[in-house]
């Protein structure tokens, strides 16, 4: 990442144009820095120095040879009240790809940079305006696919998650100042530091962390979606299944066993969440040299799924062959959707597998009830989790995750008497952790990783 590795330079003057490519009612150029205002009084029409913070003025914008390019918006947020913490200026133009274009052109002409990937936020960051778990709230808040994952979002750019890693390291901090006292004065004796009140504090930091970090399963369902495979013996209504819940004609469907050849997926959105639906190839045992290349896939496919819909044909009922595939299946995860319920060949059923639905994938009966299954396959009570502040990073669960065992080596030790030098570095080492959660401590490759997801102008 160039900005993080070597050129980045606070207070650089850098620009980009903020709003998607194409055509629309205006265009955003933001530019920050030190020279945003002279770059912005060099264009605009208006004496831009004499502008407030936090106004907006109507003008022209000029190109270098005095020439009108558009009538626009000039916003301007300065210094430590803007959102990258130096003086921004915000030009809304006319939404045409050409002016767009043209009007950054003149904004680099007269001596900004362009903007790298990120590198508003990047500033943002850097001057303290926000943290690491901000920033990345802020391409969560972008990119996100549901109202759940939206609001998730918005609460850790508000800082909830911040707040909380800070309170964590506030307390790790002040046990580690009386372990540190320890081993400088081991002669006093960990009793003589406060040692019973520490241990409770602690086992307390260390149980609101486990809290937040088991928020992950949700968390990530939430963020990433869910996938939702459909698997079972040819026939049995897998592709039918599909159609079904898209609403539309997406599969083909035949009477003919092994019509599904090849694994097909498609976004469904239940319920405000985000499912990616796969139907797979019909599992027999065949020579058939395409026919037996699907089935492999199939396996992969439900191998990696969040859930099995294992789909079976009431006609044939629960057969030696669905047995034989059913044995194989993770239970925990799987779901039996027994399939043409509204066929009067139906065989009666008996089942020791607790997550069961009758549906008919012909005439559209049983949806509901499989909706609601998989809701309660994936929470206690089938509704989504109220909690405010969810973890839904996997690099944050990791370094929780880190922390947590470190800690768990603190406790440990402190009952064993353990030596207080290793104490201190597991204590050390789950702060460097947390550290890495919001910023504090991080290596520039990992900064480099987050910020080079960033769209140009964020
Ligand atoms: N009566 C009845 N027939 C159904 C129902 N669902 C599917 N079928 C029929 O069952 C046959 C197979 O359906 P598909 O959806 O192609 O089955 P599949 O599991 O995808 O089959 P493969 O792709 O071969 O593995 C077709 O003739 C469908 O019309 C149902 O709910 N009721
Ligand atoms: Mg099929």
């Amino acid at each position: 990442m160039e900005f993080v590795h070597g050129s980045y330079e606070k207070g650089r003057t850098i620009a980009a144009i903020a709003t998607p490519p194409g055509e629309g009612g205006i265009s955003v150029i933001r530019i920050s820095g030190n020279e945003a205002l002279t770059v912005a009084d060099k264009l605009f029409s208006g004496n831009v120095y004499s502008y407030k913070t936090h106004t907006a003025h109507l003008g022209k914008v000029l190109d270098p040879k005095g020439f009108v390019i558009d009538e626009a918006l000039l916003l301007v947020m300065l210094g430590n009240k803007s959102f990258t913490g130096e003086d921004t200026v915000e030009i809304q133009c006319h939404g045409g790809r050409l002016i767009t274009q043209k009007i950054l052109q003149t904004v680099l002409s007269f001596g900004a940079s362009p903007a790298l990937a990120g590198e508003f936020s990047f500033k943002a960051y850097m001057n303290d305006k926000i943290d690491l778990t901000q920033a990345e709230a802020i391409q969560d808040l972008i990119s996100a696919k549901n109202g759940y994952a939206m609001k998730t979002a918005k609460e850790q750019l508000l800082g909830s998650l911040k707040d909380l890693v800070n309170s964590f390291q506030a307390e790790l901090v002040e046990i580690a100042a009386v372990l540190e006292a320890w081993v400088d004065y081991p002669e006093e004796g960990l009793d003589f530091m406060g040692a019973t009140d520490m241990y409770a504090s602690l086992k307390n930091t260390l149980s609101s962390m486990k809290h937040l970090r088991d928020t992950f399963h949700d968390g990530h369902i939430i963020k990433d979606g869910i996938s939702l495979c459909l698997v079972g013996l040819p026939n049995a209504g897998k592709s039918s299944l599909l159609n079904a819940l898209l609403k539309k004609d997406r599969a083909i469907v035949t009477e003919i066993e092994g019509t599904t050849r090849d694994v097909l997926e498609e976004d469904l959105t239940l319920g405000n969440l985000n499912f990616r639906l796969i139907d797979t190839a019909g599992i027999r045992k065949t020579q058939e040299l395409v026919e037996k290349e699907g089935i492999k896939r199939s396996e992969k496919a439900y191998q990696s799924a969040d859930i099995i819909l294992f789909v079976i044909d009431l006609e044939l009922g629960f057969c030696e062959k669905a047995l034989a595939l059913y044995k194989n299946l993770p239970k925990n995860k799987t779901i039996l959707v027994f399939n043409k319920n509204d066929s009067k060949q139906k065989k009666a059923i008996t089942t020791n597998h607790t997550r069961n639905v009758f549906i008919s994938a012909k005439n559209k009966t049983g949806l509901l009830e499989l909706k609601e299954e998989i809701f309660s396959l994936l929470w206690e009570g089938g509704t989504p989790p109220t909690e405010e502040i969810l973890l839904t990073n996997s690099r944050h669960f990791h370094a929780l995750s880190s922390a947590i065992m470190h800690l768990e080596n603190v406790l440990l030790a402190l009952e064993t008497n353990n030596s207080p030098e290793i104490i201190c570095l597991d204590i050390k080492d789950a702060l460097k952790q947390l550290g890495s959660i919001s910023g504090t401590d991080i290596t520039e490759d990992v900064l480099g990783a987050i910020f080079s997801k960033f769209c140009v102008g964020k």
